[in-house]
């Protein structure tokens, strides 16, 4: 067993449950290396990432005995009347400053074959604007038209913070007063083999993976986030992925219904596709309370029922875009550490050997916000187009891919144009409307040219 002053305790406890592998290097680590190691496996929680291990073990099973969750549907005339109530209702809230946004962007960019923060993948149709760019114009839009400071809160990951950071310094905020853009990394959480281990990333280090988005809400308190939004009067936070180059961050009839039905939680809808369709399904189980079920936990017949008018009875899908109250999160991590179910990924992991990495196969462990949803005690769910609201870029090719989302921007700017009377030449292939002149087509000035070339770009 190894030994060192004032660690005995800690390495007696490794040693119990079996994880001493992770000193397999120690003669040939320095002082330093030593410590910074012995640092790391003091913050490991051993018995829970056991009983972790154990759950991958067990045939995982959620609770069925759910329906559909009610939704309010999106009218088919916008002037309806609570539609617009709960629309002046939010601007006049965000135009009292009362609205920030927050966009989780812990993961990286891998699937699209790119190794940087997935937020700073270039991908808009005609400018090539990253994925942060577009939602830091949005949010500079936002300041401009309400007349107020929309914070912008961005969650990252240890794995990311930094290549983050400095996307932001080096592109100057891509406009928007540093003083108003926060970022802070989540959590990571050990990753574990298929027996259980631990993992080396090297000669003196474990690998962790980010514990999922699901950690943002304990991180928003941790990081102070929450500190700082009560300072500015911030009661109503809107959250949002990073991959989504047409989320609507702050949509003020969401706000106005959150608010006048007096919701903790509010979520956007659509409606889905197909079945299979990779969007989680909103639910109502049987004590009443609300959330969302993953697509890949969603049981087959659920997945495909179908209501007595042919329409799928489980058709609203979650998007992942929320509101929460500050209150609320106040509330549920209070705690400190909000506890939430930890989802199980079976992944490929590299692990460290002295003649080079191999990959092996192991455990991910990850929580999702949703799972907060169940304990809001009021919660709402709206349904928005996705042809106006979601375009995510997930994949290389195909279906959600950069291709897909590239198509949906450039349509979506297409349909603004026509709604506000404005000609749009045959020729114009691509349409790439910046942010900073329009987050909805009532901000388009009416008697704008568009040139007649194949791609075109307003800003
Ligand atoms: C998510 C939803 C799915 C649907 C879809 C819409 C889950 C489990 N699934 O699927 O139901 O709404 O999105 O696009 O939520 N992230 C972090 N830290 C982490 C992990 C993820 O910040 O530790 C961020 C990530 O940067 C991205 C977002 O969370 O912005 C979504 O993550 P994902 O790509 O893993 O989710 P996905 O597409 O499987």
């Amino acid at each position: 067993m190894v030994q060192y002053a004032g660690y005995d305790e800690l390495i007696k406890k490794i040693c119990e449950f079996k994880q001493d592998h992770v000193f397999k290097y120690w003669n040939e680590l320095t002082e330093g290396e030593r410590k910074s190691l012995l640092k790391e496996l003091m913050s490991v929680d051993f018995a829970s990432l056991a009983g972790l291990f154990k759950e991958t073990q067990a045939e995982a099973g959620i609770d069925v005995d759910f329906g559909p969750a009610p939704f309010i549907p999106r009218p088919k005339n916008l002037s309806d009347t609570a539609w617009q109530k709960a629309k002046a209702f939010g601007e006049d809230h965000i135009k009292a400053g009362k609205v920030a946004a927050f966009v989780v962007a812990g993961g990286q960019g891998s699937r699209l074959g790119y190794e940087g923060p997935k937020g700073a993948y270039t991908m808009s149709p005609v400018k090539n604007k990253s994925l942060f760019q577009i939602h830091a114009e949005k949010i500079k839009k936002y300041s401009m038209k309400y007349g107020v400071a929309v914070p912008f809160f961005i969650m990252t990951s240890d794995v990311n913070h930094a290549a983050t950071v400095a996307h932001f310094e080096e592109n100057e905020y891509f406009g928007l007063h540093n003083k108003d853009v926060f970022l802070f990394p989540q959590n990571m959480i050990p990753s574990l083999d298929a027996n259980g281990k631990l993992i080396l990333s090297s000669k003196n280090s474990i690998f962790k993976n980010p514990d999922g988005h699901g950690g943002s809400l304990t991180a928003l308190r941790t990081s102070g986030a929450l500190e700082e939004m009560k300072k500015r009067g911030i009661d109503t936070l809107s959250y949002f992925q990073v991959d989504n180059p047409t989320v609507n961050i702050v949509d003020p009839v969401l706000i106005g219904y959150h608010h006048i039905e007096q919701a903790e939680v509010s979520s956007k809808a659509l409606i889905k596709a197909y079945p299979e369709e990779k969007v989680g399904s909103f639910v109502r189980w049987k004590d009443g309370r609300e959330g969302v079920v993953e697509y890949s936990d969603l049981p087959k017949e659920k997945m495909f029922e179908k209501n007595a008018d042919g329409s799928l009875t489980y058709a609203p899908g979650s998007i992942a875009i929320h509101l929460f109250s500050r209150e609320y999160i106040e509330r549920i991590t209070s705690g400190r550490e909000l506890s939430l179910p930890f989802h199980v990924a079976r992944k490929k992991i590299k692990s460290y050997t002295p003649e080079g990495f191999i990959e092996i196969d192991g455990f991910k462990f990850e929580k999702f916000v949703f799972d907060a949803l169940p304990l809001a005690k009021k919660s709402l769910i709206i349904e928005c187009l996705r042809e106006e609201e979601f375009a995510p870029v997930k994949n290389a090719s195909g279906i959600d891919s950069v291709e897909s989302s590239q198509q949906l921007m450039s349509d979506l700017y297409k349909s603004w144009v026509r709604a506000r009377g404005i000609v749009l030449p045959d020729a114009v292939k691509v349409l790439e409307i910046s942010p900073i002149v329009a987050v909805a087509p009532e901000d388009l000035p009416v008697g704008m040219k568009i040139p007649a070339e194949e791609k075109v770009y307003i800003g």
